[in-house]
């Protein structure tokens, strides 16, 4: 077994470390130190024990002539660092105790951390869950981001209303973490012309832009959990060269070269806060051809540096496509052999064509990306005429496969036509890739059935699943010591290196004394959560009751709004039937609505009035308490998760492609109740049908209620509890004096057609709430359901996806250093 502690540490030199730091970098004293001034020297002197061990990674001739990933996504959710890296190095009780002497307690140091909220959601986490895992196991990777200068919006309620505001995440003084590169800063152009020129009888086609920025990487060190090996994960920020390219003043483009100066400050400005929503937006595309240029121009930098030949970049890269973000990856490759390196077409796209492979998070029309031709035409001009080769190049296999048949061609062009023609990413990317994957079984099926099945046809082999997964050192060991410290003393500490070990704990799955502490152990999860409830929103939870959660992006999809309605249904009951009677039960809610999505703004409004109603009525006598937690983020889901009992993921079937909250809430011993979508299916194969509540359409039975022409009105008037429910919705119930404040929900649940079946699915949800009260009273069957969750969920690590990926994908090995 290898070693815990790998990095050298010396106790007394690290807090010479941290006091040196505490003057020359924060100029304050230990006296007058505050402790944001504590948390960044010792964050300081902790990045200086990595950054060492990143170089030597860097260095090491094994790893440069091994194969890597390089994993290119625009969002990487990473969370705070401090506390996870340290159970990494396995430094955690030195540093508690060097701190200590000083006078300072690690844990209070650690809150001081501002989350880098550098991503949205579940494909950002997924991003860096698959980073920590990637290290852990050593196999070589470079992790490409953006340095955006605001992460997602923090978010906060005013009367009821979200409001955002920016997030500084580097605060003034910067981020400890980070070390700044700029002996590998990049140049990166836009706008300009293409030139033709003549090479000894061949014609050369030449990008000259009309702008160009600095892309300057920022290292983030990946410590490997119980390795001394450390990648990079490198966010590119866009700077100006200052004050405009004299080439493209002489050029003739002084409008575009004036641009510049404007538009490169902007570009990794900000992380656009849309979640599956695509806009079409300009500066969008220029920081997804900003990262996609900075990144691939790295990539072969490395390669050349390690005295590889071009041709040979697939057997030492593979370039993995975080979702359809990073696509202009793809031309920008063949841009650069083609032009710069002066390969041959078709040579060219054998070696790129073997080098990418591309992601799908989701199904969701409105999230598939199509940019317009013209904008690219007028951002990248060159790419714009790549794109038309690889296309035409492209149809003339399809045209072999189906001789004839324009429909087929028309649908699987990469060029969209119309009046206003689009280049659609997804498609570039299947021709582009030598592999694409869903995230989970049944989406990658979709994937297959629905969204590529011609694709599917053409390349056969091309398409696969892989399963998302969760970090178990972040997701466990981190978040839920308590649960962490239990499964050690009963299975030794390995299983946060295999998470299949879990497994073992079944046999205690019926051992009262362990249902005992494992339920003692959940408990105390909840009173810290209910701590920081009462503490920050003064609202008083009991910690007997069901604590049951929803936490994940606000979207219709997810239906936030379907466990609102089993609320007022609740409510309703307890308030008109005398005979009702229910668990106590603590909704929790935390989502963030993109800034532009209306109901989804609605949605949270709805919620948190219903919350202030129903927490201060006497007369349901407090059966009832409903939190909406604001501002979510990594840190809170680690205060959340370990003190849930009911995990949501009551998505309409077939569209939540995976979700990964749902593995991390089985993990920490929550029960679910959930339909049949995404990776819910999966858990359920693991934890048996009778240890998750499952309910609903599944996916066909929602396509056949779609093609019937679904109405809303039929399930309306059918159910009297569900009819009342949505009625309380429309007077002032929750807006006293204001009539009507909440109809948005209601209508886009009636006149709106309920495009997400939420009526339809009701009446099942309501009776699998019903299960879940009945098995709470039964205290021991429900510990010993939690337990079975929580060891029957080792396939969801995010280890095991990795390797899923380097086994039937990537075809790399791990290199121990
Ligand atoms: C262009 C706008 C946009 C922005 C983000 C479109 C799409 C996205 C993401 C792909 C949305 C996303 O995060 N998808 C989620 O990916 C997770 C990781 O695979 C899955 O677990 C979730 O089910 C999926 O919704």
């Amino acid at each position: 077994m290898k070693p815990t502690q790998q990095i050298q540490f010396d106790k007394a030199s690290f807090q010479t470390s941290v006091k040196k730091h505490l003057s020359s970098t924060y100029a304050t004293t230990i006296e007058k130190a505050s402790s944001r001034a504590w948390y960044l020297a010792m964050g300081r002197a902790l990045a200086e024990l990595t950054t060492f061990d990143l170089l030597e990674t860097e260095q090491d001739e094994r790893i440069r002539n091994a194969k890597s990933v390089n994993y290119l996504s625009l969002e990487f959710l990473i969370g705070r660092l401090t506390g996870n890296n340290l159970i990494s190095i396995g430094l955690y009780e030195e540093v508690t105790q060097a701190m200590g002497e000083l006078g300072q307690s690690l844990t209070d140091l650690l809150e001081e951390e501002r989350d880098p909220s550098l991503g949205n959601g579940g494909l950002g986490r997924l991003a860096a869950c698959f980073m920590d895992s990637l290290a852990a196991q050593e196999f070589p990777t470079v992790g490409y981001g953006l340095h955006y200068e605001y992460g997602l919006f923090k978010q906060s309620f005013e009367q009821g209303h979200q409001k955002e505001a920016p997030d500084a995440w580097c605060g003034v003084e910067g981020y400890p973490w980070e070390i700044a590169r700029p002996d590998l800063a990049q140049e990166i152009g836009f706008y300009g012309h293409v030139e033709v020129v003549q090479d000894n009888g061949r014609e050369l086609r030449r990008w000259v832009p009309g702008m160009v920025v600095k892309a300057m990487p920022w290292d983030i060190p990946i410590v490997g959990y119980q390795s001394n090996t450390v990648y990079p994960l490198r966010l590119w920020e866009c700077q100006a060269i200052a004050p405009f390219s004299l080439e493209s003043f002489n050029n003739g483009n002084y409008f575009e070269a004036q641009h510049a100066l404007i538009d490169a400050g902007n570009i990794t400005k900000v992380l656009y806060p849309n979640d599956n929503h695509e806009k079409g937006k300009t500066l969008r595309l220029m920081q997804q051809y900003f990262h996609s240029a900075a990144s691939v121009r790295d990539i072969l930098r490395r390669h050349e540096e390690a005295g590889h030949t071009l041709a040979s970049l697939p057997k030492y890269e593979t370039i993995q496509l975080n979702d359809t973000h990073p696509t202009i990856a793809i031309p920008e490759l063949m841009r650069i052999f083609v032009d710069e390196k002066g390969m041959g077409w078709d040579e060219a796209w054998v070696i790129c064509s073997k080098t990418f492979a591309y992601t799908n998070h989701t199904l969701l029309p409105e999230a598939l990306e199509t940019w317009s031709e013209s904008l690219i035409q007028r951002l990248l001009p060159r790419h714009m005429e790549i794109i038309y080769q690889i296309n035409h190049l492209f149809l003339k296999e399809v045209r072999a496969k189906w001789p004839g048949d324009v429909s087929k061609q028309r649908k699987l062009s990469i060029i969209q036509e119309g009046f206003h023609r689009m280049v659609r990413m997804a498609n570039l990317c299947v021709v582009g890739s030598y592999a694409v994957n869903g995230v989970a079984a049944l989406h990658s099926d979709l994937v297959k059935r629905d969204l590529f099945p011609e694709f599917h046809e053409l390349y056969p082999t091309r398409l696969h699943n892989v399963t998302n997964g969760v970090t178990p050192r972040r997701w466990l060991k981190f978040c839920n010591p308590g649960l962490s410290q239990l499964i050690t003393d009963k299975i030794g500490k390995q299983w946060a290196a295999d998470l299949d070990q879990l497994e073992a704990i079944s046999q205690f799955a019926d051992d009262t004394e362990f249902q005992q502490q494992f339920m003692a152990v959940k408990k105390a999860n909840k009173q810290r959560l209910a701590d920081w409830v009462q503490d920050n929103m003064n609202i008083e939870l009991d910690t007997n009751a069901i604590f049951d959660v929803q936490i994940k992006r606000l979207h219709e999809y997810k239906r936030q709004h379907l466990n609102m309605l089993h609320i007022l249904s609740l409510y309703h009951r307890l308030l008109n039937d005398a005979d009702f009677d229910m668990v106590p039960r603590v909704f929790i809610f935390a989502a963030k609505a993109a800034p532009g999505y209306h109901l989804a703004k609605e949605i949270i409004y709805a919620i948190n009035k219903i919350a202030e109603k129903v927490n201060n009525d006497p007369r349901i006598n407090n059966k009832l308490k409903v939190v909406f937690l604001p501002d979510y983020r990594v840190s809170m889901a680690e205060i959340i998760i370990p003190a849930a009992d009911v995990s949501e993921q009551i998505s309409t079937a077939g569209k939540e492609a995976s979700g990964t909250g749902n593995m991390k809430m089985a993990l920490n011993g929550a029960l679910t109740i959930g339909t049949m979508d995404g990776a819910n299916v999966e858990i359920r194969e693991e934890v048996g049908d009778e240890n998750i509540y499952i309910f609903g359409l599944e996916v066909d039975e929602v396509e056949r209620l779609h093609a019937s022409g679904y109405n809303p009105y039929l399930y309306y008037n059918a159910d009297p509890l569900l009819k009342a429910s949505l009625e309380l919705l429309v007077g002032d119930e929750f807006t006293p004096g204001e009539v009507g404040k909440l109809r948005s929900t209601y209508d886009s649940l009636l006149d709106g057609g309920d495009p997400y079946l939420v009526l339809a699915d009701f009446a099942a949800y309501v009776e699998a709430h019903e299960a879940i009260d009945a098995q709470y009273r039964d205290q021991q069957g429900w510990a010993k359901k939690a337990i079975l969750n929580t060891a029957l969920v080792g396939k969801f690590s995010s280890d095991r996806s990795i390797r899923d990926y380097v086994n039937n994908i990537w075809q790399l090995e791990s290199v121990k250093r």
